[in-house]
């Protein structure tokens, strides 16, 4: 599945003319050796690819650091350079994962519209699939809709949910699935959250209130606060996710819409900016789109002629 799926990110990535992969391929093939240009225009390429500018400019410097040290002055050696820091950069901390072998409970937040409910629908059927026992609770209470759209998802992904009536407390439904997710011996109990950011005070009071009744129901369960952003949005997105880091502990990054942009870099920017791993990718619209990350894959899509 990752294969076909990482195929399919690969062909979004170099679908225009403009796309990263282009564009850094003929940087690298301009001319055979390295100067000035070739660093300007490199820099260039990695900025508009949505890389950012902090992570971009660290790249950079690395990349200078290791050509002078190891004395490289042709431009495809640097192209290895460049790819092996990427590669490392995205690299997955050997506990990114280890959720996933005990009984956890998963917040799924972000700001409107980025993917928080689909994503949850998807990670449901993943988890299914891998013969998880998984429940889902519906903690985005302020709009009916938002409850009828993720039991919907509950449906295709054939998961049992925990609903609450509009306007109810969202720590209330995450009470009841807490006590379902207990009774009916889960192993993932995972939570939509309403992604609004206008009351910043609120959100911050509701997800600790939230995160509270966890860790006073389920103290030995697994905790992952994974923060989704809508990889179409790029450096905007990073900025909203920065509000979050002041209100909850963030474990990981799901990465929505990556099908939509061709301008993959943004999940090196990410992960600079934010210092903690992306986890899964979405890529489409389907319960089958989403796919844990994978950092060779990933880099394999950024460039593509580098096998
Ligand atoms: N192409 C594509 N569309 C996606 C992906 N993930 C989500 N979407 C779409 O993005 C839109 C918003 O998704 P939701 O899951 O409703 O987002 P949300 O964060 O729950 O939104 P709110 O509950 O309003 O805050 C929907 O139209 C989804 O189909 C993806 O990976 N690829
Ligand atoms: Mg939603």
């Amino acid at each position: 599945m990752g294969e076909g799926i990482f195929g399919r990110l690969k062909a979004s990535l170099t679908k225009t003319r403009s796309s990263i992969s282009d564009n850094l391929d003929r940087v690298f093939t301009g001319s055979t050796e390295i100067d000035e240009d070739f660093y300007e225009e490199l820099e260039e390429q990695l900025i508009m690819a949505d890389i950012g500018v902090a992570a971009t400019s660290r790249i950079m410097d690395h990349l200078r650091e290791q050509a002078a040290g190891e004395k490289i002055t042709r431009r495809e050696d640097c192209r290895e350079l460049l790819i092996g820091d990427i590669r490392e950069q995205m690299a997955m901390p050997p506990t990114a994962y280890v959720f996933l072998n005990g009984r956890t409970v998963i917040f799924v937040i972000g700001v409107n519209g980025a993917g928080k409910t689909t994503s949850v629908g998807k990670l449901a059927a993943l988890f299914k699939k891998a013969g998880k026992k998984v429940l889902v609770a519906a903690a985005d209470t302020y709009r009916a809709a938002a409850t009828e759209q993720l039991v919907e998802w509950t449906k295709r992904a054939d998961v049992p949910v925990i609903t609450g009536a509009e306007g109810a407390d969202p720590a209330s439904v995450v009470y009841d699935a807490v006590h379902a997710a207990q009774a009916r011996d889960i192993d993932m109990l995972i939570i939509d959250t309403a992604g609004r950011l206008h009351n910043k005070k609120n959100l911050m009071e509701e997800l600790a209130k939230m995160n509270r009744i966890i860790d006073k129901e389920l103290p030995f369960w697994n905790h992952e606060n994974l923060i989704v952003l809508d990889g179409t949005t790029g450096q905007n997105g990073l900025t909203q996710a920065r509000e979050f880091f002041d209100v909850a502990k963030l474990s990981g990054i799901i990465l929505t819409k990556l099908d939509g942009t061709s301008k993959g870099g943004i999940a090196v920017a990410i992960v600079n900016e934010l210092g903690i791993p992306v986890k899964y990718v979405g890529i489409g619209e389907g319960i089958d789109d989403m796919t844990p990350f994978d950092p060779d894959e990933y880099v394999r899509a950024l460039f593509p002629t580098q096998e």
